[in-house]
């Protein structure tokens, strides 16, 4: 297999390394739902949370019939589908890898580049999967119009043929905002089982979701249909009912914790990892189980999509 090797032909493109399983699914056309690492690795939740959320995501997407391609770049090779072996790794001390980054990340052989969910359509595209689970979306941020941070998420549902499983996008983003980029992008943007888009934490903004969905049957028929073969879907799955935050306490706790971001001058890639981290030290750690979750509880939801796209 030709993993990154100069060929030569300009449009040469990535081609990630397969587990055994990943490949074996794939040819027999079996459901499969790709996952992404920064979830798990230190930038995302603090240990042991990280480990319980890979190990329920893992038994979630196996016991709901369909098979778990985790994503990754390790020693330098892009990865769709880990060895149960090599999961100690995405436990631990990442560099954070947006879609723009992996090709960066495979040049230099970094040790451990985690996907976010940019990075993980990409991945799942090239792998040909169809699913992908995460906990929530990248988004527009709070003023963008002055610092331009719109998260490389949504261009990259927007340009891989992937349905995006998520419990919405994070609510210290711009939500309204983040709504009307997937509009302009061309993104079917779905409420599973719900007719508001969930704010991660909480099951509704405050702002309605373009249309309703209740079966995978219908979102497969949704993908199926689409008129552009390189767009994907995005899937909105709120947060159970027992494991919500309570709202009203959420909105100041984020709105501290972005000034704090602001005041430590922290940019760019660095903004969510520090956000997430200042919730949790705020909230006394109680984001960190309603993190794992939703995660969970989209990993079964894509679980079912993927089941329900492999019946064709
Ligand atoms: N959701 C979480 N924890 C995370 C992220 C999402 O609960 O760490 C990550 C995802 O990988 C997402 C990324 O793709 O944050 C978005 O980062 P940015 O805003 O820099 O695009
Ligand atoms: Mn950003």
């Amino acid at each position: 297999m030709r993993i990154g090797r100069f060929t030569g032909i300009l449009n040469a493109v990535l081609q990630p390394f397969l587990s055994p399983e990943v490949a074996d699914a794939l040819a027999h056309r079996r459901p499969i739902v790709a996952l992404e690492t920064t979830i798990f690795s230190n930038l995302g939740l603090p240990s042991p949370a990280n480990r319980e959320a890979l190990d329920r995501c893992l038994s979630t997407i196996r016991d709901g019939g369909a098979v778990p391609a985790i994503t990754a770049v390790l020693d330098g090779v892009a990865r769709v589908g880990l060895l149960s072996s090599e999961h100690e790794r995405i436990l631990g001390t990442a560099r954070k890898a947006a879609e723009r980054d992996v090709p960066v990340a495979i040049a230099q052989r970094w040790d451990f580049a985690a996907t976010t969910v940019s990075a993980s359509c990409a991945l799942a595209h090239a792998a040909g999967i169809s699913v992908f689970a995460t906990g929530g979306i990248g988004g527009v941020h709070r003023g963008s119009e002055l610092t331009g941070d719109i998260s490389a998420d949504l261009d990259a549902i927007a340009n891989h043929p992937v349905v995006t499983v998520c419990a919405g996008a994070k609510a210290f983003l711009d939500l309204p905002r983040t709504l009307e980029y997937l509009e302009t992008a061309g993104v079917a943007v779905l409420g599973w089982q719900h007719d508001w888009f969930p704010a991660f934490y909480t099951r509704s903004s405050g702002v309605l979701v373009p249309h309703r969905v209740d079966d995978a049957a219908t979102v497969a028929a949704i993908l199926a249909n689409r008129s552009r073969a390189e767009t994907g879907v995005l899937v909105t799955v709120p947060i159970p009912v027992a494991d919500e935050l309570p709202s009203d306490e959420l909105a100041s706790v984020l709105d501290g914790a972005i000034g704090d971001a602001a005041r430590s001058n922290i940019i760019g890639a660095a903004v969510t990892p520090f956000v997430l981290g200042r919730i949790a030290a705020v909230t006394h750690g109680r984001s960190i189980p309603a993190n794992l979750a939703l995660a969970t509880n989209n990993a079964a939801v894509a679980a079912q999509i993927a089941v329900a796209i492999a019946r064709g």
